[in-house]
């Protein structure tokens, strides 16, 4: 072969090498969002959350909860006594109100509504779950009930004692309720009901009556992790349709029996994770977990760990102070390598220097984000979007894009669709098209499902929606910041 007659196509090849990246990118199929999907809430609600309600006879829809109120939160600096009450109510996926239902009673909040759809009784539609209070006066233990009702009808079928919160400790960690579903080892149903989060904790367990299954007292002084604001649904052993244990913040903990399965940082850790995020290593078969923390600031922990699942520090920051209220681990690598990333709100020092060096107090640094290779920790460069926002692959293609301040970016930093000031509810594969789905509150009354129509989903993708683990954490969006955190990567 005349190596010379080769010289014009690796003069081509060598141009396209220089320009390999930006040749892709032009060959990757533009997005094309649209509004999938609409529902009208006819009150202009602030606070929102949503989760996928299986209607029977092959029906699927959506429960809401919202209030024209924005959330009230138990912490006494943020508490606010609201003037609307909070709303549940069912639509069907097209977009059919079914019923809805006012909670004259309930505090308009996340931690004191959580809400989740589960079959408990096995007739293959999903019963409704969530905390109510019953009586006039906003904190009054015995008012405080578990109710179910029927998704279709929003008939309360059942009402019982939700558990009450130890006494004497601050209002912030009181009010926090939490509800999970998962399965025994037999495959019968179990609802656990969450009470705590930052020190005091108890989980009680139900069954399918509503009888108590088991009981879990943790009090302020027990050793070992606090909870999370999400609750990541595991099945370790593959066999209890996708819900066989579940995270309490560090702590593993079996639907079964309440005892624990592993706990990540047992002897070193006895405060509060603000994320705690599951993330599977198809090498090994077993769950890596990037945690952030909130509390314990004592400096001698490191603030953000990724574990392994016998509870090894993989790696961490190397931070050692500050609230780290962000992390997320996404497909933002050059070829989909997954990336870490923990954010914390500034320090006060860094908050001076950052106002005094831009002349100007407006200006002052908020937030710090850092981000490492996900196995190695490796630090790595920021990336070009925004990244205090939720992971999403809204087209499918395994690369994740990122959700923020109502706006969708790719990898590279470039818009692909907006809407002023829309909060995201959920950012998951949630209606049978190909890709994750964004559904959105835009302020005026209306949710609205975004989708893109070029979506087509890689290799392994349908498979992964069509996961139990996938659609038993879906399940729990309504639960505390559940359909905030991108537990899913896997
Ligand atoms: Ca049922
Ligand atoms: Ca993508």
């Amino acid at each position: 072969m005349n190596p010379m007659k080769n010289i014009p196509l690796l003069a081509v090849l060598a141009v396209f090498s220089v320009f390999n990246l930006s040749f892709l990118r032009a060959a990757e199929p533009r997005s094309a969002p649209y509004v999938a999907r609409e529902y009208n809430l006819r009150v202009p609600a602030k606070l929102t959350h949503a989760a996928p309600v299986n209607l029977g006879g092959g029906q699927r829809g959506f429960v809401f909860l919202f209030s024209e109120e924005s959330n009230v939160d138990p912490f006494e600096g943020s508490f606010f006594f609201p003037k609307h009450p909070p709303f549940l109510a069912v639509f069907t996926e097209a977009g059919k109100e079914l019923w809805r239902k006012e909670l004259t009673y309930a505090l308009p909040g996340t931690w004191f509504i959580p809400v989740l759809p589960l079959d408990m009784d096995g007739d293959g539609i999903d019963e409704i779950y969530y905390v109510n209070n019953t009586g006039p006066k906003p904190f009054v233990y015995k008012n405080y009930k578990l109710e179910r009702l029927d998704s279709r009808t929003g008939k309360v079928t059942a009402a019982i004692s939700w558990p009450q919160p130890t006494h004497n400790q601050a209002n912030s960690y009181k009010w926090r309720f939490s509800l999970v579903g998962g399965r025994a080892r037999d495959g019968a149903p179990v609802l656990v009901a969450g009470v705590g989060t930052y020190r005091d904790m108890r989980l009680r367990a139900f069954d399918a009556n509503l009888k108590k299954r088991w009981e879990v007292y943790y009090p302020d002084d027990f050793d070992g992790p606090r909870a999370s604001h999400s609750t990541a649904i595991l099945d370790l052993d593959r066999n209890r349709h996708g819900a066989g244990q579940f995270m309490w913040g560090e702590r593993c903990i079996d639907f079964d029996d309440g005892k624990e399965r592993f706990v990540l940082d047992r002897d070193a850790w006895y405060d509060h994770s603000d994320t705690v995020l599951p993330v599977y290593d198809k090498a090994t078969g077993k769950w890596d977990f990037w945690t952030t923390r909130e509390k314990g600031d004592d400096g001698k922990v490191p603030r953000a760990v990724m574990f392994d699942q016998d509870g090894k520090r993989l790696w961490s920051v190397p931070d050692m102070r500050g609230h780290f209220h962000y992390g997320w681990v996404g497909n933002f690598g050059p070829a989909g390598e997954r990336i870490a990333m923990a954010g914390r709100y500034a320090l006060s020092e860094e908050q001076r220097d950052t106002a005094r060096a831009s002349g100007d107090t407006s200006k002052a640094a908020t937030s710090v984000f850092s981000f490492y290779e996900a196995k190695t920790g490796k630090p790595l460069p920021a990336p070009k979007f925004p990244p205090s926002g939720r992971v999403v692959d809204f087209n499918g293609d395994g690369f994740h894009e990122i959700f923020t301040g109502g706006v969708l970016y790719d990898r590279f930093g470039k818009k692909i669709f907006s809407v002023k000031k829309a909060g995201a509810l959920m950012c998951f594969h949630i209606l049978d098209l190909p890709g994750e789905q964004i559904m959105l509150n835009t302020g005026n009354g209306k949710i609205q499902i975004w989708a893109d129509r070029n979506a087509k989903d890689a290799p392994g993708m349908a498979a992964r929606y069509a996961d139990p683990l996938y659609r038993e954490n879906v399940r729990h969006s309504a639960v505390g910041y559940n359909g905030r955190v991108p537990i899913l990567n896997y």
